[in-house]
């Protein structure tokens, strides 16, 4: 519910102050997740590791004389080789010595006519080899999936972030994904060493579907993506007073009240938070007593929520939304703990605001956190547009890569009619 909560001018001034000065540190924006997954090449296979959910933006595959192919659902437009690219949105430099290979490849006896052409044509790349790839939307989010035969050992940089093929000089075919918001209109790309066989690629636009924009493709801007905030315990103490406008408050914001319980300590995700439509039961565990951390977050209680792909993926994000509007100009503010479990790795993912169709996202990383530990996140925006307000989280991690969420404050609403100074 929102309750209104109008304060003396000057409180709300200070808070709006502290705000401010937390935009001015705002974090990196551009976490990126990178998956990679074997690709299945015996005789019969057919290329049902790549995924092909979401909105296909573009797919192409390398090599002189290849046909439009469909590959488990996804259309690879023939991309032509060097001196006859044709895929128009690829621009950049191969590398010195780029290369390229036309349909006989090593892995001749695959017997799905479009699955062998895609993995038996490639450009070999060399070394500083710089790729972009226009026409994405900043702000959203988006899988690229990188195809390669042979991965010999390539280190591939995507948006500044970078991974290293863990196969060698081998046949052994590999998917490479990398998930990511799109601070601006441009992919860029990169391989930094020699000879990786490069199969083709598709790009999906994935940003979470309850909160995708239908009609202002382009509103979230990458003014929006710098405004993301991601602090530390010192930026907000536990005991300080906040004041706001508004203060819009969440129904069952610790996940105390469980949902279906599965047994072992785990439960469904409590109403009105939406569980219905995901794929496992476990969703939420008792903190404690369930094995997943020594202490609760403070404020959290006996449980906490599971922010898995399995459950939580950004097609299907965790979502708690109001029947009441916020306006542009507006700074919203929320507080939450993201913890990493005992044992476990940690993960990545999104919380975001979801204004009208407009999201206002911040990329969170709980693997850089100890085991067994929970750090107190704020996410605050200043939003551009008007509409009803929503809530929530999602994971953009492999799965087993989890993030646990707790302990989750009001939302604040410093209107735009506060005095800045
Ligand atoms: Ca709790």
């Amino acid at each position: 519910m929102i309750k209104t909560t109008r304060r003396f001018m000057i409180q709300s001034s200070l808070v709006l102050a502290t705000v401010v000065a937390m935009g001015m540190v705002a974090g990196n924006a551009q976490a990126i997740s990178f998956t990679e997954t074997s690709l299945n090449s015996s005789v019969g296979a057919t290329g049902s590791e790549i995924q092909n959910d979401g909105t296909l933006v573009r797919a192409y595959h390398f090599g002189a004389g290849l046909t439009d192919v469909t590959v488990h659902g996804v259309l690879f437009m023939a991309g032509g080789a060097p001196g006859s690219f044709t895929d128009t949105a690829l621009s950049g430099d191969w590398g010195a010595g780029f290369n390229s290979w036309n349909g006989n490849w090593s892995l001749t006896s695959l017997t799905d006519p479009a699955y062998k052409q895609l993995l038996t044509s490639m450009l070999m790349t060399s070394s500083g080899a710089a790729i972009t790839i226009s026409g994405l939307t900043a702000g959203h989010t988006y899988r690229l999936q990188l195809i390669s035969n042979n991965p010999r050992n390539a280190q591939i940089e995507v948006e500044g972030s970078s991974h290293t093929l863990s196969g060698g000089d081998n046949a052994n075919p590999v998917l490479l994904t990398a998930t990511w918001i799109a601070g601006d209109t441009t992919l860029n790309m990169s391989v930094l060493n020699d000879n990786l066989h490069f199969c083709g690629y598709a790009l999906h636009d994935i940003t979470p579907a309850t909160a995708n924009p239908t009609t202002a493709a382009g509103q979230s801007t990458s003014r929006q993506a710098k405004d993301k905030v991601e602090s530390s315990e010192a930026a907000v103490p536990d005991n300080e007073l906040i004041t706001a406008d508004l203060l819009v408050s969440l129904s069952n914001p610790s996940f105390e009240k469980p949902g279906k319980g599965v047994g072992s300590s785990w439960a469904q995700f409590g109403s009105p938070w939406n569980a219905q439509s995901f794929p496992s039961a476990r969703q939420q565990i008792e903190t404690v007593t369930g094995g997943a951390f020594t202490k609760a977050a403070p404020g959290g209680g006996k449980w906490c929520a599971l922010l898995s792909v399995d459950n939580v993926p950004v097609k299907t994000p965790l979502v708690q939304s109001w029947d009441a509007g916020v306006s542009a100009g507006d700074t919203l503010s929320v507080t939450f703990y993201l913890g990493r479990a005992k044992g476990q790795k940690g993960g990545k993912g999104i919380a975001f605001f979801k204004v009208g169709a407009t999201l206002y996202t911040l990329a969170f990383d709980t693997t850089a956190l100890p085991a067994d530990s929970w750090r107190r996140t704020t996410m605050t925006q200043k939003i551009s547009n008007s509409g009803n307000l929503s809530l929530g989280f999602c994971s953009t991690s492999a799965s087993g890569n989890n993030s646990f969420l707790d302990s989750i404050s009001d939302i604040t609403v410093l209107s735009k009619s506060v005095a800045l100074r």
